[in-house]
């Protein structure tokens, strides 16, 4: 029987909690657009019909990784239903072509130089887009081609790192290193590389920006961070952000992929938009989007390990350099993120960990879902295999052995409350002895197909680690029919937030979830939002709609009394407008206590960085073919604590989608 015919058709099998009685929230509630996106009727920004008078644009990008350029636009202007091609020179007089996600380091347009391939020289705008792309290629760019550094091993040979204001990397360490090494018995030193991984997420960039009167700018984009577009578009044009709104529906996937990249293309379409006076479109193909938006970070760590002849772990010492491309984007919080997990789910007493950010002449790389953590949890559980089997240990007994436990303090000083590392290790690790003698039996018996069982842990910290981003904001909307409209600062980007964020208002206001409606997110209704992403906007928006919902359940409570336990919902609106009660609440809210102080992390003063922790184990079981390299994920057994869910069956989709999707960053990418 063949391999394929023997797996048959893939399976699954999902347990979860079931919430609790009489609440909305926690319970398995279907994603509120699944139906439509399954249809094909959920509208994406490709399916927004055009504006009247709406221009196509087309990128015109650098196709050498570091050169001088000269740029003419001529031809591309004269050709056939091209309506004008803009560069640095067509940035406003009180604009500004610098542009960055955390700081200005790059440039809208290129003026004397490019860093990398993709990098966007000018844009295109033409009647129809195929006008607009055989433009783009008309435009003339003229290299005078400089030396590329493109890998890691490059830059560090190169000495090209991102030092900024006087800025030369993150240390994090607990402990006295050097004398921890003197205790231990076995001592492992070595690398690990990991490539970077594409986002591909199933809509490509898209946005369509269309100017108003004296000023006005909106624009549909396809964003984690509407926030991004509305102050770089602000900041581009010289014009203040009250006139700019950006907003999304709805996003086809982003992983961190259209966390800040997203805005770089939007402003571009937005000068092009300011100067036409009329609506433009730019959706990038796939190979573009591929090509110039940035990935995951690759990266390099160098260790050294020790533990004592019982197998405990005493010291590490890490250096982590990543790929950060040609500019800083978010590469310094991944790298934070990275030194954050640099120790995996074990307690380790002696640590030092530094991180040095790579300038390279590489496409910016960017947030990619566990932004850093992955990288470096990959790199632990490397060298903990390595010193397991120095220390003649099987690797689950070594990682058992030194695996965190309630009350346990990190390498930053942040003690673990509520630890459930060990609680998701055990419910997975009871068969794993049977489970590897099996293999071992097959493999025994099998000249070229192998299998191997490997059961690791992990341990996730949530919380932007730039501690400002820990905020949201929610505007709940009762109208007198009894219906609800929220809106709040996070992306749908198919994770279902909206669809929690109805659970909560529902369940706060004591009404069935289909009379809670979301439409958009959108710059005009919340401001100044943080970018959808480090695991937290659930926890965020959640308690920013339920705050806001509270008050508006406490404004009609007394109503509520009033009329009796059988008044319909609509019943109660409608009297509470008749009494003149503002059915309108804004809420924000923003994770308490949390600190992070990089200055002070360096002298060993305690940090708090973190809300919580998510824990998981994984027992994955994989079979490969020695002569054709052919992988095949035989059965994967998985334990996530997300703590109490909003809504399970959203959540266990995202923790099989993230394994997933990292099981193709480890198997499949570069
Ligand atoms: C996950 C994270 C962070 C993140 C994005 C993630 C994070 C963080 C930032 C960040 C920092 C500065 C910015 C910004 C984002 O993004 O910890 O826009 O200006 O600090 O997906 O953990």
């Amino acid at each position: 029987m063949t391999a394929e015919a023997e797996r048959g058709p893939s399976r699954g099998l999902q347990y979860c909690g079931e919430g609790r009685q009489g609440e909305q929230v926690g319970l398995p509630l279907m994603h509120t657009s699944a139906n439509l996106q399954v249809s094909g009727e959920a509208i994406y920004n490709d399916d927004i019909v055009d504006p009247p008078d709406t221009l196509h644009a087309a990128l015109v990008m650098s196709e050498k990784p570091h050169a001088r350029i000269t740029v003419d636009f001529s031809a591309a202007a004269a050709a056939p239903g091209v309506e004008g091609c803009f560069g640095a020179k067509d940035i406003p007089a009180a604009g500004d072509n610098s542009i960055g996600a955390v700081v200005h380091d790059e440039e809208i347009f290129a003026t004397e130089k490019v860093t990398c391939v993709g990098q966007i020289i000018g844009i295109v705008v033409a009647d129809t887009k195929a006008h607009a792309d055989e433009a783009a290629l008309l435009v003339a760019v003229d290299y005078e081609e400089l030396p590329a550094v493109l890998s890691i091993e490059d830059a560090i040979e190169a000495d090209s790192f991102f030092d900024y204001d006087g800025f030369t990397g993150h240390v994090l360490g607990c402990g006295d290193v050097e004398a921890g090494f003197e205790q231990c018995d076995h001592v492992v030193e070595g690398e690990v590389r990991c490539g970077g991984q594409e986002h591909f997420y199933l809509e490509p960039c898209a946005c369509v920006v269309t100017p108003g009167e004296d000023d006005e700018m909106t624009t549909i984009v396809s964003t984690q961070c509407p926030d991004k577009s509305q102050r770089l578009i602000a900041s581009a044009l010289g014009i203040p952000c009250s006139k700019v709104v950006a907003k999304s529906k709805r996003i086809g996937g982003g992983f961190g992929g259209k966390e800040t990249r997203a805005a770089f293309l939007n402003v571009a379409a937005a000068v092009a938009a300011y100067h036409c006076r009329r609506p433009v479109r730019l959706v990038l193909d796939r190979h573009v989007d591929m090509a110039i938006t940035g990935q995951r970070h690759a990266f390099l760590g160098k260790y050294k390990a020790g533990c004592t002849t019982e197998g405990k772990i005493l010291a590490l010492k890490i250096a982590l350099y990543n790929n950060a491309g040609n500019s800083l984007d978010l590469s310094q919080s991944i790298m934070d993120r990275a030194l954050f997990h640099a120790d995996s789910s074990y307690k380790i007493p002696n640590v030092e960990v530094t991180g040095h950010v790579c300038r390279t002449n590489m496409p910016s790389h960017t947030a990619f879902r566990g932004f850093g953590g992955p990288q470096t949890v990959l790199l632990a559980e490397m060298w903990v295999e390595r010193l397991a089997d120095t220390a003649g240990m099987p690797v689950e007994q070594f990682r058992e052995i030194n695996m965190v436990r309630e009350g346990d303090v990190t390498h930053y000083g942040m003690q673990l409350v509520g630890c459930q590392a060990r609680a998701c290790w055990d419910k997975l690790s009871g068969n794993l002895s049977a489970r590897r003698a099996e293999a071992d039996a097959f493999n025994a018996s099998n000249r070229w197909r192998k299998r191997g069982i490997a059961l690791t842990p992990v341990k996730f910290g949530i919380s932007f680690t730039a501690t400002f981003l820990n905020q949201a904001g929610a505007l709940v909307h009762i109208y007198r029919d009894g219906t609800v409209r929220v809106a709040h600062g996070g992306i749908e980007m198919g994770q279902g937030l909206h669809t929690k964020m109805i659970q909560v208002a529902a369940t706060v206001l004591g009404i069935p979830t289909d009379a809670v409606f979301i439409a958009e997110t959108s710059t005009d209704t919340v401001p100044n939002s943080s970018p959808t992403a480090a695991s937290a906007s659930s926890d965020l928006y959640g308690m920013a709609v339920l705050l806001a919902a509270k008050q508006l359940e406490e404004r009609l409570r007394p109503v509520r009394e009033k009329l009796g336990p059988e008044a319909a919902f609509r019943e109660i609106t409608e009297a509470a407008y008749f009494q003149q009660i503002d059915l309108c609440a804004h809420g924000f809210y923003k994770t308490p206590d949390i600190f992070m102080d990089w200055d002070a992390a360096k002298e060993g003063v305690p940090q708090l960085p973190f809300n919580y922790f998510c824990y998981g184990a994984a027992l994955s079981e994989v079979e490969i073919d020695c002569l054709t390299g052919d992988m095949m994920l035989r059965r994967a057994d998985i334990c996530m604590d997300v703590g109490e869910s909003l809504n399970p069956a959203i959540d266990v989709g995202q923790v099989e989608g993230g394994f997933i999707q990292g099981m193709g960053w480890l198997t499949m990418e570069e």
